[in-house]
């Protein structure tokens, strides 16, 4: 199974980490291909908790290569602090591999990203405030800075020149901010350059050789289908492809090479920042869902908005991405409910829709048609089988799997690595 792509089927936080790191110890290579340090993914090992943010999942994988493709956005400073807080805690990083085309985040890309935030108010997106859209604004206005430029001392300096032309006009008249120096941003990128020397490659040729050596490839995509760029909830997206044809356009293999494409999902749903939710609980019981799931943001730590499971997106991120298999999270969190609605249509002004509507304005105002199922009240932390699961809970996953139209493969009941069920 050379080539997997993994990516999120909802609004993110679905437990891709998780996901990732249990197929850690059957690859090779684990590559992230989009976003940045917006990213949180918590992979929890015994007693030890790690969130990792710019790093790919697989890192905790002794063995495995991680890899940041061409797609990704770098943040240097984030970038050594995390391997810097791994190195510390016992984890090799010295397998890490950064692509020389991948963008960088520059200091004022972060400061951008913040006051564009506050200035746009009650129209804010809620970014993570990492500075991700203003450095994928750069890279496709052409004006971006990417690794490679670091060992160009006079490259790096007009580039940055040229785009604190725009940024500084920007940060000066309209958001009454102070200019920012070419010698400021240039002194501080540099100081990495030395750094990260040692782990640049051309990424997309190195995966192309191991793909043909035989060895398992996984493609881990950051945030998720509903928050990709072209296919989300735009505006209220990332500044990114996290769907499955990301993997290709940010990594450099080509879409024949993708042998598997595993979409991860809650068992219910959660989204963090702004944007339409159609099964969006604003009482106690998606504040229960809240407390059950532990739904805070692993990077801002930001209150998830939580709902019920949601058949059109999941059927929409399987025929979006190609789904072969999907990975149910957080089947554990749903313990105790006697009933549990599955949104299986929209109402949208008296018209009921199966697939999601042709435009926003419709998607906002879509309100869902639930379909509800036994719920179970054993504790399903210890199931290991299918078989363990009680009837209700059984019946719940395979009815998800035949609403959301794509193979449930694996259902996870817990956090920890081992707390996952595998269906043969
Ligand atoms: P950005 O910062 O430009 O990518 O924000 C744009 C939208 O994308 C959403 N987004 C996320 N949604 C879920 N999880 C993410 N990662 C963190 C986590 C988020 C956190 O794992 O919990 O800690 O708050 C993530 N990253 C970006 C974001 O909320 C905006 O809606
Ligand atoms: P990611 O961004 O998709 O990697 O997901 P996050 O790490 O941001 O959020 C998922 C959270 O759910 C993390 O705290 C995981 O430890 C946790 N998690 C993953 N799978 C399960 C599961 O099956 N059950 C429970 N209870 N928690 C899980
Ligand atoms: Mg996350």
């Amino acid at each position: 199974m050379p080539a997997i792509v993994l990516v999120g089927a909802q609004w993110g936080d679905e437990g891709k980490g998780k996901a990732t790191d249990v197929l850690g110890s059957r690859v090779e290579a684990v590559v992230k291909f989009n976003g940045g340090n917006n990213a949180g993914h918590t992979v929890v090992v015994g007693d030890e908790k790690y969130a990792l943010h710019l790093l790919p999942s697989g890192i905790l994988t002794p063995g495995v290569t991680p890899v940041i493709g061409n797609g990704v956005v770098i943040d240097p400073s984030v970038l050594f602090e995390e391997l810097e807080g791994l190195t510390a805690r016992g984890v090799d990083c010295s397998k890490l591999i950064v692509s020389a085309s991948a963008h960088l985040i520059a200091p004022y890309h972060r400061t951008v990203d913040r006051v564009t935030e506050r200035f746009l108010g009650v129209r804010r997106i809620g970014t993570t405030g990492r500075g991700i859209g203003p450095a994928y604004a750069d890279k496709v206005n052409r004006i971006g800075l990417r690794v490679q430029d670091l060992f160009d001392e006079k490259i790096l300096a007009q580039k940055v020149e040229g785009a604190l032309e725009t940024r500084n006009q920007l940060l000066v008249k309209v958001f009454n901010r102070r200019a920012i120096t070419v010698d400021e941003v240039v002194e501080e990128l540099l100081s990495y350059a030395e750094r990260l020397r040692p782990m640049v490659r051309d990424t997309g040729l190195e995966l192309t050789r191991m793909l043909d050596a035989g060895q398992t490839v996984l493609f881990e995509g950051g945030q998720a289908t509903m928050l990709d760029i072209d296919h989300g909830t735009y505006p209220f997206v990332t500044s990114s492809n996290a769907t499955a044809g990301g993997a290709c356009t940010g990594s450099g293999i080509p879409p024949n090479r993708v042998d598997r494409i595993v979409g991860v999902a809650k068992a219910y749903i959660t989204r963090v920042g702004e944007g339409p939710f159609p099964t969006e609980l604003h009482d106690e019981v998606g504040e229960g869902l809240r407390r059950a799931g532990g739904e805070f943001g692993t990077t801002t730590g930001r209150p998830r908005r939580t709902g019920w499971y949601d058949a059109l997106i999941a059927r929409y991120a399987s025929r979006v991405n190609g789904l072969t298999d999907l990975v149910l999270t957080k089947l554990d969190v749903l313990t105790g409910y006697e009933r549990i609605p599955v949104c299986t249509a929209y109402e949208v002004d008296g018209v009921k829709h199966t697939e999601i509507p042709l435009t926003q304005t419709d998607f906002h105002h879509a309100k869902p048609v639930y379909e509800e199922f036994e719920g179970w009240t054993e504790d399903i932390s210890g199931a290991r089988e299918f078989s363990d699961l009680p009837p209700a809970a059984q019946r719940y996953v395979l009815a998800l799997e035949e609403l959301s139209g794509v193979r449930i493969s694996a259902v996870g009941v817990g956090p920890d690595r081992d707390q996952i069920i595998v269906r043969t």
